[in-house]
């Protein structure tokens, strides 16, 4: 017996050095010290062994158990730190290596503008206002002083939703409601979307954006208007930009002028850049029409106002030296990582 249980104890131990798997473990614990394990069948047979034997091979019988559990929990330790440490290994994370950068996006460059110049409009005391694009005929034409035979109302060059309701084909349409809902005095940009049933080119969208600006108040002249404008554009395009008023006809304004900026190439004297004129075209202004005031519920004998408008495309394109209209609605990365 004395041998059955020292050889149960070496298998044992030769068994356990050749396990790798935690769960091999609970099988092995079975097998030698289960209920019906090789240890429990030796100490059954106990009961046939001499009073004299029985103290000496009880007492090997226990430390063989004993030794079998220690070994077990060793192993089972060792196998828990090695399976540990082999996960540590694995999910080894490398603090001090250099990250991946996230790809920044940036502003669109007629963002880039609008932001500019509405910063440059909100210096000088003015709201930033917006209005529907989807707009009623009335507000888009005829409080503006359109009367219903103006070729800017013909369905050739106007999108209509209905014999009512256009997209607006100019930020005017918001200016209207500025006027119907604020008292005097009144200093608005209003940036937006407008429509135009054009065909695309180098030159022209059917979708296109307008800045437009109105200052309704007391005494009103045109020196607030030349002097605003003077103001707006040194600070937008630097102290040495001049400008010229050229007389013209807005329905909505009167007198209306075209304001040209001199030519930054040439300096008024005349190049390719500018045609030769010296000066380049650059929004279109004027006083407020009294029929349009009154429209809008304003006083015009009380009030007087002034008003300009100008394309953003064109203001970009001119800053940023692009020839091509397209470029700004083409999403195109070679073209806009250029910004
Ligand atoms: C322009 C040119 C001239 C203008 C007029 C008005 C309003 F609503 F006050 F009558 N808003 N904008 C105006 C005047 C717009 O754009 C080329």
């Amino acid at each position: 017996m004395k041998q059955a249980l020292e050889k149960i104890e070496l298998c044992a131990r030769e068994e356990l050095a050749k396990i790798a798997d935690p769960a091999e473990l609970e099988t092995l614990r079975i097998r030698f010290l289960g209920k019906k394990g090789e240890l429990t069948a030796i100490m059954k047979q106990m009961a046939a062994l001499s009073a004299e034997e029985r103290p000496a091979i009880g007492q090997l019988a226990n430390r063989v158990r004993s030794d079998i559990e220690q070994a077990l929990a060793e192993k089972t330790a060792q196998l828990k730190a090695e399976a540990s440490a082999l996960k540590l290994r694995e999910e080894k994370l490398d603090v001090t290596l250099p990250g991946k950068a996230p790809k920044l996006g940036k502003l669109h460059p007629m963002d880039v503008v609008m932001h500019e110049i509405e910063d440059i409009f909100i210096g000088m005391g003015f709201d930033i206002v917006s209005g529907p694009e989807v707009e009623y005929d009335y507000y888009n034409f005829e409080a503006l002083n359109l009367p219903p035979d103006h070729p800017a109302r013909d369905t050739q060059d106007t999108f209509y939703i209905n014999d009512n309701i256009l997209l607006r084909t100019q930020t005017s349409s918001i200016q209207v409601h500025v006027m119907e809902n604020r008292k005097p005095p009144i200093r608005v940009l209003s940036p937006g979307r407008v429509y135009r049933s054009d065909a695309i080119d180098a030159t022209h969208s059917p979708i296109f954006h307008q800045i437009e600006c109105l200052v309704v108040d007391k005494g009103i002249t045109m020196a607030n208007l030349v002097d605003t404008l003077n103001m707006f554009l040194k600070r937008l395009y630097g102290e040495e930009c001049a400008i010229r008023l050229r007389p013209h006809h807005f329905p909505f304004t009167e007198p209306s002028a075209e304001v040209d900026i001199r030519c930054f190439n040439c300096g008024g004297k005349g190049c390719s850049m500018c045609k030769g004129e010296g000066y380049v075209e650059l929004l279109g202004a004027g006083m407020v029409h009294p029929k349009v005031l009154k429209n809008c519920g304003i006083d015009p004998a009380e009030y007087s106002g002034f008003a300009f408008g100008l394309g953003l495309e064109r203001v970009t394109m001119g800053k940023y030296g692009i020839n091509d209209l397209r470029l700004l609605y083409e999403n195109d990365l070679r073209f806009l990582n250029q910004f």
